[in-house]
């Protein structure tokens, strides 16, 4: 028996045995998490690397328990007896793209140890070829996002208004959902002032239905002709393509306060809203209004929601500014480590509906305008299905990028309006991917193949995966004995309602599009001081960064028109006069809905920091640490140091690894003496000087997340610590030991933040 053998069949085994484990870990993730003792998600691997490289062929390590991948299904929807696995790269030795074992893939093939390289390196050529072609056009807008594999489980409560399969009692539907930011290049930070994008693809048993939402209710344009104009000047300016990833520049605010429509949307994206804590703390709004289609053809209007189980939380302005240079992966990051850590993301949909009546019109609001949302106190939110997140892609590209979402993806039950924003983007999905994913045949990649028979008479083009059989795909035919077949209403076929449409060819837009404030307004007034106090500064500082003095002026005069006290509020931090209100409007009734504040949510998987001197108490620091685990919640323990710190535990962020923006709430357990990089030229976060009695990095930590608003606890010499430094109030609870903190400190951040730490000036 040759050793290769040997040895390939004995890991094979391991591996096997590795992946059996981590699939039980994945089934009890909580309980892993804390018996395992590997709290911390972020493992690179399945398993852990060897010290020195390996040289002995073996299997292919299985995926992480955490990594789902696109259900096998064949190009033509039919199901596939294929392993998930097939689709990866997965044999023990390296190949050509054709198949042929290859002995070496460091060396190109020259003439002599000192060249020159010879043309018939085929292996190399094929190998740089490949590389050299790595990189698709990334999306115009929503470039940088991230995805994540779940699952739809419908309560059966839209099934009265829609004859959607999906909407049935108990029915559960694969779905696969890509967040973004809007402006960004694919590269850019996570945490800018921006809208996020929220989208779902539901593997529904009748086809693919896409619902390419926001985490904002209303979009800035009525109408989709614009799009390319709101993008052009939300988008680096293009000469010197700058900034990155930011409204805060003079096209931006030139187009919105020439456009007013969009002062509804801007004033979300200055709102709290414009900055999420986390993908899983984000609302998603399909903003156009729908129509479901009945068993009978009978219609209702509705708007959908996304609805967080965690909540709706939002960073801080500094926070999300500190977090797009510590960590500009910080929301994807989030996603997944949750995701792998257990605490699987859920969201409820919800639905508010609309008698379909003639004008599409309920209560005076304009149901085809996506400036316009319906406040929930007029039209509540009905739950019919939730929705949670519990894979993660097992490979970006394959599937987040190459996901393909389309408004005309649709079933039958689930039908479009004449909102002409809607119309234009039923054109121009259909039309991105031809660029993006080179040709017509994006649907056959594996992350966008329907779990449906896909009969559809197309042909050829780039990338054909399928082998199409047959000779006549047309119809109707009689060389195929006619297949395939039309469907009627009663076998699922999509039947598009006979709306009435009637009126002159003109460009021009209906009399109830021109109220471009009321609902800004209605916003507003819906806030609370806190909310409102971050928008100010928000207008301030965008505002502030651009150039041009008139177009300031003339955004003040926008931002009169939604609140006098807004306006004279921004005026002052610009330096600038507060223009008169110009245009009346009845006074909006606020929505209290709107408001992020005053309630409490779950608290899972929210990060809690424990400081920790490894000369300290110990017990102290297992008692809170297992706590915190037992609910729910995910503790990182920050040391002087990396490594074993004794009594079991290891530290998982060092004072020179740790900033306070990772972190919800802090847990000051130890007060360790400056440790040896607590000089400004080992770590400039020490500052410059290390005379003081606690690690100067922590005096750091507690003093960001107090001014973020942050619950701070502390105990033992932890609690000396903060008095020390004098931090106290509102948000800081303290006690002789863990268990006098813990409750207190979790209860504090199932209210996400401690509102009234942060000082108002109204
Ligand atoms: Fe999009 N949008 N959009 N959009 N949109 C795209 O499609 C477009 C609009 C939204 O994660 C593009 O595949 C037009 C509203 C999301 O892959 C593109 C108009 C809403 C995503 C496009 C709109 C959205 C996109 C770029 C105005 C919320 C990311 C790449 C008529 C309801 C999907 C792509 C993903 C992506 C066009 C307006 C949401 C260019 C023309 C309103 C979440 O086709």
């Amino acid at each position: 028996m040759s050793p290769k053998k040997t040895a390939a069949t004995k890991p094979a085994a391991a591996a096997k045995k590795a992946a059996g484990k981590a699939v039980k870990a994945a089934e009890a993730v909580v309980e892993a998490v804390s018996m395992t003792g590997k709290p911390v998600p972020g493992a690179p691997g399945s398993e852990p690397p060897s010290l020195e490289e390996p040289t002995e062929p073996r299997e292919v390590p299985p995926p992480k328990p955490d990594q789902q991948q696109p259900t096998p299904m064949s190009p033509t929807g039919a199901p596939s007896a294929d392993p998930s696995t097939a689709a990866a790269q997965q044999g023990t030795y390296l190949t050509t793209a054709t198949g042929v074992r290859i002995g070496d893939s460091d060396h190109s093939l020259k003439a002599g140890p000192r060249g020159p390289t010879l043309l018939s390196d085929h292996h190399l050529r094929e190998k740089i070829m490949h590389f050299d072609h790595e990189r698709i056009p990334e999306r115009v807008v929503h470039a940088r996002g991230a995805g994540a594999h779940g699952v739809f489980v419908s309560n059966g409560a839209a099934s009265r208004i829609s004859r959607a399969a999906v909407f049935g009692k108990d029915e559960e539907t694969p779905v696969f959902v890509r967040f973004s930011t809007v402006l960004g290049s694919r590269g850019s930070a996570d945490t800018v002032r921006d809208t996020r994008g929220f989208a779902t693809k539901f593997y529904t048993s009748e086809g693919n239905w896409d619902l390419v939402g926001n985490n904002i209710p209303v979009f800035f344009i009525q109408d989709g002709i614009k799009f390319p104009d709101v993008i052009h000047a939300g988008k680096p300016h293009p000469d010197r393509e700058i900034p990155q990833a930011q409204s805060a520049h003079d096209t931006f605010w030139d187009f919105v306060s020439l456009h007013t429509e969009a002062q509804h949307h801007a004033i979300w994206n200055m709102s709290d809203r414009g900055i999420p804590r986390s993908y899983r703390t984000m609302e998603g709004f399909g903003v156009h209004t729908f129509r479901f289609v009945d068993a009978d053809g009978g219609t209702t209007l509705v708007k959908l929601h996304w609805k967080p189980r965690l909540g709706v939380h939002s960073l801080v302005w500094e926070e999300a500014q500190m977090l797009g240079g510590l960590d500009p992966d910080f929301h994807r990051r989030d996603l997944y480590d949750a995701i792998e850590s257990g605490a699987f993301p859920s969201w409820d949909l919800g639905i508010q509906t609309f008698p379909d009546t003639p004008d599409q019109m309920f209560e005076g609001i304009d149901l085809l305008d996506s400036t316009k949302l319906v406040p929930e106190e007029l039209a509540p939110v009905q739950v019919i299905g939730t929705m949670t997140l519990n894979g993660n892609p097992t490979n970006f590209f394959a599937e987040s990028e190459q996901v393909a979402f389309h408004t005309g993806h649709l079933v039958p039950g689930i039908d479009g309006t004449d909102d002409p924003l809607l119309m234009a983007r039923n054109f121009s999905y259909l039309d991105t991917q031809l660029t993006r994913l080179a040709g017509p045949n994006f649907n056959q990649i594996p992350i966008n193949r329907p779990h449906t028979a896909v009969n559809d008479n197309h042909r050829d083009g780039f990338h054909q995966q399928a082998v199409h059989g047959g000779v006549a795909p047309y119809k109707p035919n009689t060389l195929d004995a006619g297949c395939p077949f039309f469907a009627g209403a009663d076998e699922g076929a999509f039947v598009d309602v006979p709306v009435e449409v009637q009126g002159a060819k003109v460009r021009e837009n209906p009399a109830s599009y021109d109220d471009h404030f009321s609902q800004a307004r209605l916003f507003w007034t819906s806030m609370t001081p806190v909310e409102q106090e971050h928008i100010v500064n928000a207008y301030a500082f965008e505002l502030g960064k651009c150039y041009e003095q008139p177009i300031k002026e003339r955004q003040l005069r926008a931002l009169a028109n939604i609140d006098a006290d807004l306006c004279a509020r921004v005026a002052l931090g610009l330096g600038l006069a507060a223009p008169d209100r110009t245009v009346e409007y009845d006074e909006p009734v606020p929505s209290p809905a709107l408001s992020q504040v005053g309630e409490t949510w779950p608290t899972d998987a929210r990060m809690i920091g424990i400081v920790v001197d490894p000369d300290g108490d110990l017990d102290g620091v297992a008692e809170v640490r297992e706590a915190l685990l037992a609910q729910g919640l995910l503790p990182l323990l920050i040391a002087p140091r990396g490594g074993e710190l004794g009594n079991g535990l290891v530290a998982q962020r060092t004072f020179a690894t740790a900033r306070s923006v990772e972190y919800d709430a802090l847990l000051v357990a130890g007060a360790a003496p400056p440790a040896p990089d607590a000089i400004i030229a080992r770590d400039t976060k020490a500052g410059g000087s290390a005379t003081v009695a606690t690690d100067p990095r922590v005096g750091l930590l507690v003093e960001e997340c107090f001014r973020h608003s942050k619950a701070i606890a502390g105990f033992g010499e932890g609690r000396a610590a903060l008095e020390e430094l004098g931090i106290g109030g509102a948000g800081v609870v303290t006690g002789d030991s863990g268990g006098d903190v813990v409750d207190d400190l979790v209860t504090l951040v199932s209210a996400h933040r401690v509102w009234e730490r942060f000082g108002t000036t109204v």
